[in-house]
């Protein structure tokens, strides 16, 4: 139903948006759809990442708040740019900074938090950690062999750290000094990577965190009015890096914000949201996430009438939605740490360290639920990917190459999960995927059709090699695997047609 209000909005998503929304959220409370909506949404569900939503948001019987700096659409793009990000399945994360020198120690101590945020740790004077681009010096860096790495895992987007929270930029901003040209490398990270990796075929997005410890003018609320005049100038600061971003790497398929969660970014709704539209218009397709704009009331990812703000839902950082309704029907993806926490370099191992098998089942399960899944990995300070990574991202790599079809261009499929795995369907041709976790002890995968739809061929994606399909009642049908001991994840494809096989009638009147 949203789909249809969407369409007569959506030949533009950029122009009249206000206008459009509101009418369509006039509409669509009209035709009482929003009282649907907001029962399938999970309350708390975005506690974590979303602080201003749950207690902002109107209960269902309330009418819709009216805003200056919400949502600009409901329901999806479907533009070009944003059909392709939906189809990835899978990407990559890369944290660099001045970070991944000290890699978590400092003093022969060790720090216990994620390692990109040393600075923040009392024990390490910020002196040091700002003069720590005097050290920055990534003699082995390959951008080449970044992209071959990252092409070989079979991922499809990338997301580069530019600026993280201590403000150090690996690209030659002339809006501070406090960049990759003052360091003992010189030269710039982002450009050839950006290069490497379009050249490889895989998307760019450039991280951003809006919030900067290096800057004087950066706020963490507006108390006072020299407050606001110092972060006025903050904004104007932030909106030159990333016109100068944009304008240095066109190839830019959207910007990753971070940082975006204090009193003093939630009270700039009106300047988010114009910057919003500024990026947009001066890059046109550009895709950023929920993770950048306020509304009116200070909400953030979603406005106070429960839509989305952004083109995709980013809330999902070390977590995975638990089944299709807690992802709200939206575009989102899934960003993940290979250690318990820790996104840049970290010397001693962070807690757990998810095997190749744990990653590959969290993607087919964010693929399941419609999203996309994206491994973080954080290079050294010399430039290189520590051994564990490498062979993280082979092991996948190898998967993937099987099984790809299961993965790209994929999403959500509406029969009832099943224990052995889950299911993903072929947005281009239909086509049916098993990828199989856990096999029963009988070797027979029970699978329940929706009504009208009926198995009728199932086989193996590795050797193309036909399994057995056993009629049961209704829809349902066993799929007999021939081989039971399998030692990988693996998929099954599955054809379908139209209307039931099985016998009528029966259990009809019980
Ligand atoms: C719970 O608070 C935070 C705040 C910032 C958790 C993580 C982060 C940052 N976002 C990730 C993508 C990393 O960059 C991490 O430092």
């Amino acid at each position: 139903m949203f789909r249809l209000i969407h369409k007569q909005k959506q030949t533009s998503y950029l122009a009249g948006m206000k206008a459009g929304v509101q009418s369509a959220v006039a509409a669509a409370v009209a035709a009482g759809l929003m009282l649907g909506f907001l029962m399938v949404t999970p309350a708390g569900a975005h506690a974590q990442w979303g602080e201003g939503n749950s207690k902002n948001l109107p209960s269902a019987a309330q009418k819709q708040v009216p805003l200056q700096h919400g949502a600009h659409r409901i329901g999806k793009r479907t533009d070009a740019d944003m059909n392709r990000w939906r189809d990835y399945g899978l990407g990559e994360f890369i944290h660099m900074g001045l970070y991944s020198i000290l890699g978590g120690d400092y003093n022969s101590m060790h720090y216990d938090g994620a390692a990109e945020w040393i600075r923040s740790w009392n024990k390490l004077p910020h002196e040091v950690y700002d003069n720590l681009y005097k050290k920055f010096d990534p003699k082995n860096f390959d951008p080449e062999a970044w992209a071959r790495m990252a092409k070989n895992m079979g991922v499809r987007y990338v997301t580069i750290t530019t600026k993280h929270h201590d403000g150090f930029c690996l690209w030659p901003s002339k809006y501070t000094d406090f960049n990759i040209t003052k360091t003992p490398y010189k030269k710039d990270m982002i450009g050839p990577l950006v290069k490497a990796f379009d050249q490889a075929g895989i998307d760019v997005y450039l991280y951003f965190s809006v919030m900067d410890w290096h800057q004087a003018d950066w706020r963490y609320d507006l108390k006072t009015a020299a407050d606001s005049v110092a972060f006025n100038r903050f904004k104007t600061f932030t909106k030159n890096q990333l016109t100068e971003l944009l304008t240095l790497y066109p190839q830019t398929k959207g910007l990753w914000f971070d940082g975006t969660w204090d009193n003093s970014w939630k009270k700039s709704g009106a300047f988010s949201d114009s910057l919003d539209q500024y990026l947009k218009k001066i890059h046109p397709g550009l895709i950023i996430g929920s993770r950048l704009r306020a509304d009116d009331y200070g909400n953030r990812h979603f406005d106070a009438n429960g839509h989305l703000m952004g083109d995709y839902e980013q809330g999902w950082e070390r977590k995975i939605p638990s089944d299709y309704t807690a992802t709200r029907g939206n575009d989102w993806d899934c960003i993940m740490t290979i250690p318990q926490n820790g996104w840049g370099y970290s010397k001693s191992w962070m807690g757990h360290w998810k095997t190749p098998y744990e990653l590959i089942e969290m993607l087919a399960k964010c693929v399941s639920l419609d999203g996309n899944f994206v491994i973080n990995f954080g290079p050294k300070g010399d430039g290189t990917f520590r051994k564990k990574e490498l062979q993280t991202a082979d092991s996948i790599g190898a998967w993937m190459k099987v099984n790809h079809e299961a993965i790209y261009n994929a999403g959500y499929l509406n029969w009832t999960k099943q224990d052995w795995g889950y299911y993903t369907r072929s947005r281009k041709d239909g086509k049916i995927y098993m990828i199989v976790f856990n096999v029963p002890i009988n070797g027979a995968l029970k699978v329940s059709p929706a009504k009208k739809e009926h198995i009728k061929k199932a086989y193996l994606l590795q050797d193309n090699k036909t399994l057995h399909v056993e009629a049961l009642d209704g829809n349902d049908v066993f799929i007999q695997l021939e081989q039971k001991n399998h030692q990988e994840p693996f998929v099954i494809v599955l054809e379908t047609g139209q209307g039931g096989q099985a016998v009528e009638g029966e259990n009809k009147h019980v």
